[in-house]
C-alpha cells in the first residue's frame, strides 16, 4: 500500500517577521499543499496521512479550505486522512465542520475513530484535537489481522509534561499500528520501529521560520505486513537558511557582498536566490568603516528574496602592538597569542574570538552571543 504522510503546514499562518512579503507567503503555503496532492496523483498514493496542524488556525482557515478542499478532489485516487491538531482543533469553528467535505476525506472525530478500506486491507484509526490542549488518556483499539493498521496521531512523543497529547514508549509498543503517523514536532525524525510498530514525525513541509531551517518535506511510499519504506520528498516551496561568514578578508562593501553571493550560489545552486537567509558576519577585517552593512544589506536585499543581517565584525587590532603594553590587557593578549600559536586551527578560530571578545570585556559588559 502507498502512503504520503504529511503534518504541519499551518496554511494560513501570519508571519510577522516576513514584512511586506507575509501576505504572499500564505499562498505559497497553500501551494506547498497544492503540490503534494499533486505528488499524491504523481505518484498513485493510496493514502495521505495529515496528522494536524493543516491550518494554523480555524479563523485563518476559513480563506483557506475552500482551496485545501477543491486540491483533495481533485487528487480522486488518494484517500485523505485527516486528525486535527492544536492549532487548527475539530471545534464549532473547524473548517472541517463548516465546509462541505471531499468524499474522498476522513476526518477522525474527537474521540478513537476507525474506518476500514477493505479493498485495500487498510484500516486507519486516530483522534482530533477538539480543543488546543490535550491529553488522550486512552489507548486506540486496533484488531490485529491482515489489515494494515493505521494510526494518525497529533501528539507529543517522548514530552511527558507537555500539554499537546503527550505519549510515550509504552503507548507506540501497545498501540497495535503498524505506522504510527505523527503531527506536532516540526522537525523530521527518521522512521524507526518501536514494538512492531514504525512511526515518524515527517515534520512540517515548508519551513516557517528561522527555527525551522533546511529543506523540509513529506514521506512517501510504501508499508505491508512485512515491512515499511518510506522515503523523504523535498517539497519546500523556498528554504530557511541560516548562516555565518567570516569576513576578515574582505576589503569593501563590494567585496563583502560579492564574498556572500558568491558561497551562496556554491552551497545552494543557481536559485539561491529564492531562499531566506538570516546572515552572521563575523570576522576581523582591515579597515571596518569601508564595510557599510547598511549598503551591504540594501544590496543584499535587491538580490535576495528575504535576507537579515546580525553584524558581529569586529576591527582588526594589532594584537603583537597590544601585548606589549605593560597593562593588564597587554598580560591578556600575550597569554592568549601564546595560546593561539600552539592550537590547531578549529581551536585557533575559536581562540582568537575568544581573544576579541576578552578585549570587548575590558572595555564594558560583553554579551554572550550563541551565533
Ligand atoms: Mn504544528
Amino acid at each position: 500500500m502507498k502512503l504520503l504522510h504529511t503534518a504541519d503546514l499551518h496554511i494560513g499562518a501570519e508571519l510577522a517577521y516576513l514584512d511586506s512579503l507575509r501576505e504572499s507567503r500564505k499562498y505559497e503555503v497553500l501551494e506547498t499543499f497544492k503540490n503534494i496532492c499533486g505528488l499524491c496523483v504523481k505518484e498513485n498514493v493510496e493514502f495521505c496521512l495529515i496528522s494536524g496542524d493543516l491550518f494554523d488556525s480555524n479563523a485563518a482557515a476559513a480563506e483557506f479550505a475552500e482551496p485545501v478542499f477543491r486540491y483533495m478532489r481533485e487528487a480522486k485516487n488518494t484517500n485523505f486522512l485527516y486528525v486535527a491538531g492544536n492549532h487548527d482543533p475539530l471545534d464549532s469553528s473547524s473548517p472541517f465542520k463548516n465546509f462541505t467535505l471531499p468524499e474522498n476525506l476522513t476526518v477522525f472525530g474527537e474521540e478513537y475513530e476507525t474506518v476500514e478500506f477493505p479493498e485495500f486491507k487498510v484500516r486507519a484509526t486516530g483522534r482530533s484535537f477538539s480543543h488546543s490542549s490535550m491529553s488522550f488518556c486512552d489507548m486506540p483499539k486496533m484488531p490485529q489481522d491482515n489489515f494494515i493498521n493505521l494510526l494518525l496521531l497529533h501528539a507529543d512523543f517522548g514530552a511527558g509534561d507537555s500539554s499537546y497529547n503527550p505519549i510515550g514508549t509504552s503507548f507506540v509498543e501497545n498501540c497495535g499500528a503498524d505506522y504510527l503517523a505523527l503531527g506536532h514536532i516540526h522537525k523530521r525524525t527518521a522512521v524507526e520501529k518501536i514494538g512492531n510498530t514504525w512511526l515518524s514525525y515527517c515534520g512540517c513541509p515548508d519551513g516557517q521560520g528561522f527555527d525551522e531551517a533546511g529543506e523540509k518535506g513529506v514521506y512517501v511510499g510504501i508499508i505491508n505486513k512485512d515491512g515499511c519504506r518510506l522515503h523523504f520528498t523535498p517539497c519546500s516551496s523556498r528554504i530557511h537558511v541560516v548562516k555565518k561568514f567570516d569576513l576578515s578578508e574582505a576589503k569593501n562593501t563590494e567585496d563583502a557582498k560579492k564574498t556572500i553571493l558568491d558561497a551562496l550560489l556554491f552551497e545552494l545552486g543557481e536559485n539561491y536566490d529564492r531562499n531566506l537567509y538570516k546572515l552572521t558576519l563575523v570576522g576581523t577585517p582591515e579597515n571596518l568603516g569601508d564595510i557599510n552593512i547598511s549598503e551591504l544589506l540594501a544590496e543584499l536585499k535587491g538580490k535576495l528574496y528575504f535576507v537579515k543581517i546580525k553584524n558581529r565584525l569586529k576591527q582588526k587590532l594589532d594584537l603583537d602592538l597590544l601585548s606589549k603594553e605593560i597593562s593588564l590587557k597587554g598580560l591578556f593578549v600575550n597569554r592568549m597569542l601564546e595560546k593561539i600559536k600552539s592550537a590547531d586551527d578549529t581551536d585557533k578560530k575559536k581562540l582568537i574570538d575568544a581573544l576579541y571578545l576578552g578585549l570587548d570585556a575590558f572595555d564594558g559588559e560583553v554579551a554572550y552571543d550563541e551565533d
